[in-house]
């Protein structure tokens, strides 16, 4: 079977109670949009024929109220079925409410190479405008679907009622049918080619919206501004393209669907005016065979419509599921062995390159480290530092060699359980919409008060939220443009403490604290989280006085590990690497 049409049938299946009053509602509109004309036809039937023959009907008012009985019926579920419209505009609305939490949920399993292929503004185009829009997927599984089922249905009871009257008129009317076919056949290859590269156009321009608003003060400070609007204006103006071609192309389908119509309307007067003449129809046949057709016109021209909706929401269900089914190391973070407890950590000739940039960045890694160890990495700008930080969080994988986290081979742990013991500070921090509180307390949202309040006075940050507009409830911008990079990144270091974990990796918060405060962080920590194991980076080489131990990983993505001073005693390189730093 089509995936397209599995797909489909899978989200129905996940909504079916609502499905099926979908379409019991669209046959029960149907049926009743068809009935009216037919009261109409008996009521001039029967006038016409009172009038000719007066004395079959000797109580002629009998034979009226039945039919006027048979309107007011009509009216009372026209009624009904007027609320039709809003309950599927309503499935719409719980389709893509429930689609866009399932690729929600898949996206923030992913790991980072997905996030470098994946532009954010191009996630959120798909997340959003694919999903939401008019002819995209939601629609289209609501409203574009049973709205062509309900022009079919509509056409299938018309035929089935004028077939029943007069079948030579039935077809001389339908007649336009294939050649309308034959029209859709030739325009929707092209429109969906044209779809799809206005599609990929917004995304395009979402993503520069995002790129420059987020660098904003980048742009700034390299006065690119004039660039910057070039790009957009580029952007801009593919998008104007490719959306002017699908105008273009859905103004001539309407202008041919218009004439179809047309002749089909003519077709009707001609050949069921003379048939009325000639007495071979009643003039209510004549009157049901025009109404019904100039009902039936519109929903056959909109029929191939589902078909170009269609292809334009499966189009989007492709991009979707692009995101769903791109690779990730961990997919599955939920198996595999649960770890509790911290109990050291091992590498053993672990090699890590990055295929993308062509560089092999670790060689045949080995170290050791044991639960309650401090452990300072040093090496120079690019050596590889935060690449092991991501290998210990399974963030990235080795190409070759073990690594082992509390004697489990880190392949078959549960890197859930794994994360839940360990806290990372990253080196870029980022925060999240919402106040300082809750960005520290998403770690650990049963922390205490107390918890709280020990976290941040570790992490060197009372007396700043005291200058805060509003304390630690002060909102911070999506990515907390109001903070120095300091501030975020001592938020996240009170963020990554509140979580009492076992494991502390900082990566690189030498920007963050100056000497002393770094002094009194280690200090605190010694003091409130006594037996925590650390991984620090830092550029400062006075860090040094507050680890047990050094990984000093050199210039060739080799890396020796020791105490200070067993390392100056016994390697060069090591030597070298302090000598320069402390020239600077
Ligand atoms: P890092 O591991 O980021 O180096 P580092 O942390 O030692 O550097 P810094 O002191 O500046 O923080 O990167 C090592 C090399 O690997 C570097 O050339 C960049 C590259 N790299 C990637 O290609 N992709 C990645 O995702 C990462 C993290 C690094
Ligand atoms: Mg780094």
């Amino acid at each position: 079977m089509n995936k397209h049409i599995k797909w489909l049938l899978t989200q129905y299946k996940s909504q079916k109670y609502f499905v099926l009053i979908m379409v019991i509602f669209t046959l029960a509109s149907s049926a009743v949009q068809i009935a009216y004309p037919y009261a109409f036809k008996r009521m001039i039937d029967l006038l016409n024929d009172v009038w000719a023959n007066p004395e079959l009907y000797p109580t002629p008012m009998v034979e009226v109220n039945r039919i006027i009985m048979l309107f007011l019926a009509i009216g009372a579920a026209q009624f009904l079925t007027g609320f039709y419209p809003c309950f599927r505009a309503w499935v719409n609305l719980r389709f893509e409410h429930s689609l866009r939490i399932f690729y929600f949920d898949h996206i923030t399993r992913k790991d980072y190479r997905f996030f470098q292929k994946f532009r954010t503004g191009d996630i959120v185009t798909r997340l959003t405008d694919d999903l939401s829009e008019f002819p995209k997927i939601s629609w289209f599984m609501g409203s574009g679907i049973f709205r062509a089922f309900n022009s079919f249905s509509l056409i299938m009871f018309s035929l089935i009622v004028m077939f029943s009257i007069n079948a030579k008129l039935t077809l001389l009317s339908i007649m336009p049918l294939p050649l309308m076919m034959v029209v859709f056949y030739f325009t929707s290859e092209k429109l969906y080619t044209n779809f799809e590269r206005n599609q990929r156009a917004i995304s395009n321009i979402n993503n520069q919206l995002e790129m420059s608003f987020s660098g904003i003060r980048i742009v700034k400070s390299f006065v690119s501004e004039a660039k910057y609007n070039r790009f957009f204006d580029e952007a801009l103006d593919r998008r104007f393209k490719t959306e002017m071609s699908v105008v273009k192309l859905n103004a001539i389908l309407s202008l041919i669907y218009q004439y179809i119509d047309y002749f089909a309307q003519i077709g009707v007067i001609m050949f069921g005016g003379y048939m009325a003449v000639k007495g071979e129809i009643t003039v209510g046949t004549f009157f049901l065979f025009y109404t019904y057709l100039s009902m039936m016109i519109y929903p056959l021209l909109d029929l191939p419509q589902l078909f170009v909706s269609g292809k334009q929401a499966f189009v989007n269900i492709d991009r979707l599921d692009e995101m769903k089914d791109h690779p990730s190391f961990n997919p599955e973070t939920q198996v595999g062995h649960e770890v509790q407890r911290f109990e050291g950590l091992s590498f053993e000739k672990v090699n890590l390159s990055y295929p993308e940039k062509g560089i092999h960045v670790l060689r045949d890694i080995d170290f050791d480290l044991l639960p309650n160890e401090k452990m300072l990495i040093l090496g120079s700008t690019g050596c590889g530092k935060t690449s092991v930080v991501n290998l210990i969080l399974g963030i990235v994988k080795p190409d070759s060699g073990k690594i082992t986290f509390s004697g489990i081979d880190l392949e078959k742990i549960n890197i859930k359980s794994l994360r839940d013991i360990v806290a990372y500070v990253p080196q870029e921090p980022s925060l999240f919409s919402g106040t300082i509180k809750e960005n520290i307390m998403l770690a650990n949202t049963d922390a205490s008060e107390e918890e709280y309040q020990k976290a941040i006075r570790v992490a060197q940050l009372t007396d700043e939220i005291e200058l805060f507009p509003q304390k630690d409830e002060t909102h911070v911008g999506q990515r907390g443009l109001s903070l120095s990079g300091g501030q975020k990144q001592r938020i996240t270091i009170a963020r990554a403490l509140i979580k009492r974990p076992q494991l502390l990796i900082l990566d690189d918060i030498t920007a963050s604290l100056d000497a002393e405060n770094e002094e009194k962080l280690w200090l605190d920590i010694e003091k409130e989280y006594p037996n925590t194991g650390a991984i620090v980076i830092s550029h400062r080489l006075s860090t040094l006085r507050y680890v047990d131990t050094v990984l000093y990983i050199d210039d060739y993505g080799h890396a020796h590990k020791g105490t200070h001073d067993e390392l100056v005693m016994t390697n060069r390189d090591y030597h070298d690497f302090l000598h320069e730093h402390l020239k600077k």
